[in-house]
């Protein structure tokens, strides 16, 4: 079965506590305060895997998740660091996040992505030792990690792409240029799903060939197989339409060729501007004024024209040739560019408890706790929005009121700064 599209969660570990522990020794009166941080949470990291052609695997198996952090202990002991899950994926796969339709990462040209973080292991007691708190009880809790739904989208990866109405010959295209084996038939909807081939030019010179299934009027709006299929050369860099010249199923070559135009561009007017070459086909059946009429539409248009019989082998060399010579002048395979934003972490609402003693000040608790965690204080960013949030929630307004003065210590969660104003 060929599956294409899949929808599954996937939760990353959860940071694993920091410990409450204090240092025993025989002999040594109180020691001080030595509980390890908790592990961190495993990531889920998805992984190009060349050997994967489908997503069937994620009709079976939708839920993910990557194992916790294991919670600190004594003597400064760090617990043990959740694994990460490695989810593979064929290359070629597009990732988005449901919620927003996002794109987060093409898998082409990737070695990994962290498709979910996992949470920061909270801080164990032996932290939180500080000039006025010589034993402190308290630890942090670890953080949860990234839960999110995704989907995944294969994309295949081909230079050409074919298109036309159903039954006008291009599996039988792809058959005469590569190795590819398509299923051929006299009948519509022949092609279920899409094949590659990779034609050989000469010496040093091959691209790769997509056949998808026929397209027809109203694919586009899902009425059609086409549909689903249009993505599928999305990312080619050039269209190789294939019509059927001999108008032997009473259709008018002409108006097949604006139908499957007006279908590529309902899809996506990127798809629809793809530099393209025109094969009419079955060239061996069809009359010479046929042949004539469209060819001389279709070079009024500007675009190059190849008369084929795909099933004869005829001028299929030359096409291939062209489009050879074309897509040396093309720019590469389209990779899609992430354009996901990380939402910020949630620190709830809880207000933190503000203690004085003096002109020293402990803040504690809620969502500081959350914003301290989830801030790296050797990061100059990181430290300017762990500043930037204290400040529009409204802290600093706050201890302000209750009188502290400039240089007063300010001691947050543990970590002690000088007030400034
Ligand atoms: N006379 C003639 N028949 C051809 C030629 N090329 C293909 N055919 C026939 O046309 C029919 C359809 O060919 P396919 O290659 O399956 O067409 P398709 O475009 O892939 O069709 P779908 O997969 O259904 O969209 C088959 O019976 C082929 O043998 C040709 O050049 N001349
Ligand atoms: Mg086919």
């Amino acid at each position: 079965m060929f599956v294409d599209k899949a929808t599954i969660e996937i939760k990353a570990g959860k940071g694993g506590n920091g410990a409450v522990a204090f240092h025993r020794e025989k002999y040594v009166a109180s020691g001080g305060p030595d509980g390890g941080d908790g592990g961190r949470g495993g990531d889920v990291v998805l992984v190009p895997d060349p050997n994967m052609s489908t997503l069937m695997d994620f009709r079976y198996k939708r839920k993910y998740a990557a194992q916790n952090g294991a919670d600190g202990t004594g003597k400064r002991c760090s617990g043990r660091d959740g694994e990460d899950l490695i989810i593979k994926v064929p290359v070629g796969t597009v990732v988005r996040d449901k919620a927003t339709g996002a794109v987060m990462a093409d898998m082409t040209g990737l070695d990994r992505f962290v498709a979910a973080k996992g949470g920061k292991g909270g801080w164990g007691n032996s932290h939180f030792a500080t000039p006025t708190r010589q034993a402190p009880r308290f630890a942090k809790a670890g953080l949860p990690g990234v839960e999110r739904e995704i989907t995944l989208e294969l994309k295949l990866l081909a230079d050409v792409g074919l298109v036309g109405f159903p039954n006008v010959g291009k599996s039988t295209l792809l058959s005469v240029v590569s190795a590819a084996r398509p299923k051929i038939a006299n009948y519509h909807f022949t092609t279920l799903f899409p094949n590659l081939g990779v034609v050989y030019v000469d010496e040093g010179r091959s691209f790769v060939m997509a056949d998808i299934p026929g397209i027809i009027e109203g694919a586009s709006e899902g009425a059609g197989l086409g549909h689903d299929f249009l993505r599928h050369i999305d990312r080619c860099r050039l269209l190789v339409h294939v019509v059927d010249v001999s108008g032997c199923e009473g259709r008018d070559p002409i108006e097949d060729f604006k139908a499957i135009n007006a279908e590529l561009k309902e899809y996506s007017e990127a798809l629809a501007s793809r530099p393209m070459i025109v094969a009419g086909n079955k060239c061996d059946v069809a009359s010479e004024e046929d042949i004539e009429r469209f060819e001389a539409y279709i070079k009024e248009l500007g675009l190059p024209f190849f008369r084929i019989s795909a099933a004869a082998h005829q001028g299929v060399r030359e096409l291939v040739n062209a489009v050879s010579d074309s897509l040396s002048t093309l720019p590469p395979i389209t990779v899609f560019e992430p354009d996901f934003v990380e939402p910020e972490v949630d620190l709830g609402s809880d207000e933190p408890n503000i203690e004085q003693d003096g002109n020293y000040w402990t803040i504690d608790g809620g969502w500081v706790d959350t914003l301290v965690q989830s801030t790296n204080f050797g990061d100059y960013e990181s430290r300017m929005h762990f500043d930037r949030i204290m400040r529009t929630r409204g802290l600093f307004d706050k201890l302000e009121e209750l009188g502290v003065n400039e240089g007063d210590t300010v001691n947050v969660c543990g970590l002690e700064f000088e007030y400034k104003r």
